[in-house]
């Protein structure tokens, strides 16, 4: 169905959108009648995020990808932006240097399973170099190894009902990501950094990477997952904490 929304249509919703504010309702009816509605769309900016997810979601389908980078680029400082989650579970879990770590991987599932970090790192592994880019502005380069999430989604088997990976962090971050951002290539379970295991600022053991958004999706500290088909029991049911705090579900760069 989704293919039948050619980028001629959707380029027209967009032009009537500068028109004006009935073609800001009829590009969200649009992208409605698709599916591209992302989560956080009842806010202030609602009908803004609707039409800057669909237009992306269709002008760069399929996998295209985020840009990579020469190992000579690398950063030579890379910024670390918050302190390392000060909940026991974490720190017990980091002084035992993630020995009884697990990743809880459930929900819409074929077989809800639990990784240690010997676990993902015995499935082939992936590396690139990447910017990361944080909304405040600053950035760096850097390289990110670790397991694609699509290798572990296939392994255990994903709900074709299936509509977004929720992550949750020791932090109490949450979030998630669309299925075509789950199944992206360039998106990781991340436990390498730099050819290092990832330093505990930057996200020990495991962060995700999800190179075609911006900074805060690339979440740290990572404790679980969990497919879905909504995302409404969740927070405040925008698919994140980032759209509590003003930010938008959709980070797309
Ligand atoms: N769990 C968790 N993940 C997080 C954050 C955080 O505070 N907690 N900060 C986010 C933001 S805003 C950015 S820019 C990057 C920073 O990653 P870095 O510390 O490796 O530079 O992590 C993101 N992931
Ligand atoms: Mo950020």
């Amino acid at each position: 169905m989704r293919d039948r929304l050619t980028r001629r249509t959707l380029i027209k919703a967009g032009l009537s959108t500068v028109a004006g504010v009935s073609g800001l309702a009829a590009a969200a009816r649009l992208a409605d009648r698709y599916g591209l509605i992302p989560p956080d769309h009842y806010g202030l900016f609602g009908a803004g995020e609707t039409l800057t997810y669909s237009a992306q979601r269709i002008l760069t389908s399929g996998h295209s990808l985020a840009r990579e980078f020469a190992r000579s680029e690398i950063s030579k400082v890379a910024p670390v932006n918050g302190e390392p989650p000060e909940d026991d579970a974490y720190q017990r879990l980091l002084a035992g240097r993630f020995a009884e770590w697990r990743l809880v991987v459930d929900g819409l599932v074929g077989t809800p399973s639990s990784f240690s970090l010997p676990d993902l790192q015995a499935f082939p592994s992936s590396s690139q170099i990447t910017m990361h880019a944080c909304e405040e502005g600053w950035s760096f380069i850097a390289e990110w190894t670790g397991v694609r999430l699509s290798h572990v989604l296939n392994r255990i088997g994903v709900s074709p009902r299936a509509k977004y990976v929720m992550y949750f962090s020791f932090d109490h971050w949450f979030d998630s990501l669309d299925m075509a951002d789950a199944w992206h290539p360039q998106t990781l379970l991340a436990y390498g950094m730099n050819g290092k295991e990832i330093p505990t600022g930057h996200g020990a053991p495991v962060r995700m990477r999800v190179e075609r958004q911006l900074g805060y999706k690339n979440m740290k500290y990572l404790s679980r997952l969990t497919v879905v088909d909504s995302v409404k029991t969740f927070g405040r049911g925008l698919g994140s904490g980032a759209p509590e705090e003003g930010y938008s579900w959709y980070a797309g760069i």
